[in-house]
């Protein structure tokens, strides 16, 4: 269904075999060195939902070719068949003229318990326009997407449930957006995954 120009939601998109093979590479991923870890925000917080990069890491903000904090691990390798899944879902969802010449390098993976919640934000630090591939395991959740302008109201509530695709391309790409709550159990029983976890494909621009 298509939310707004260039966002476009795909309910169901990953087959159960594709599902349990990226929460099997995000459970690899969220090992230690490079894991896991909490985000710190500027006010001196903490992010709820937990996260992991791939490709070059997001910290504190913005991207930085860099060490981990924490273990201080450099970041781990984006693989080339994470690329190919992006390529195919953006042609999937927005048609084959859509998918960038640049390839994908960067992914985001955030992973949500019970009672962890993104507040309203924009993705401004990638240094390209390509679409963001945003792929959903697990809980479903109630996903906000605003306009470009302000947080606030115009806004779309969106529930994502776990092998949802949504792309964010064209003039939905800046927009304002976030979870503000998970429903909790809602998992398909079979993949063993408890809570929710996203995993956003992007390109650098670096
Ligand atoms: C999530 N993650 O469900 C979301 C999915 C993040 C984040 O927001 O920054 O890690 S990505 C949603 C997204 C990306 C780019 C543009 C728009 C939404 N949008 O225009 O709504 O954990
Ligand atoms: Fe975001």
């Amino acid at each position: 269904a298509r939310i707004a120009p260039g966002a476009v939601h795909v309910p169901d998109w990953l087959d159960p075999a594709l599902q349990h093979r990226l929460l099997a590479a995000c459970r690899a991923w969220a090992r230690p060195p490079a894991g896991l870890r909490t985000v710190r925000t500027p006010g001196g917080g903490t992010m709820t939902a937990r996260q992991v990069c791939l490709g070059l890491h997001w910290y504190p903000y913005g991207y930085a070719r860099t060490a981990v904090d924490g273990d201080g691990a450099p970041v781990k390798p984006f693989p080339a068949w994470l690329g190919e899944l992006g390529r195919r879902a953006v042609a999937d969802a927005l048609g084959p003229e859509a998918v960038p010449e640049a390839a994908y390098d960067i992914a985001l993976i955030n992973f949500y318990d019970a009672d962890a919640h993104m507040g309203m934000h924009r993705d401004s630090d990638e240094k390209s326009d390509a679409p963001v591939v945003s792929l959903s395991l697990g809980d479903t959740c109630v996903f906000r997407f605003g306009n470009t302008e302000t947080r606030a109201r115009p806004w779309t509530d969106v529930e994502l449930r776990g092998g949802d695709l949504f792309v964010f391309g064209g003039p939905s790409r800046f927009a304002h957006h976030g979870v503000p709550r998970i429903h909790p159990g809602t998992a398909p029983p079979e993949l063993g995954l408890t809570g929710r976890l996203n995993i956003t494909l992007r390109v650098s621009g670096a």
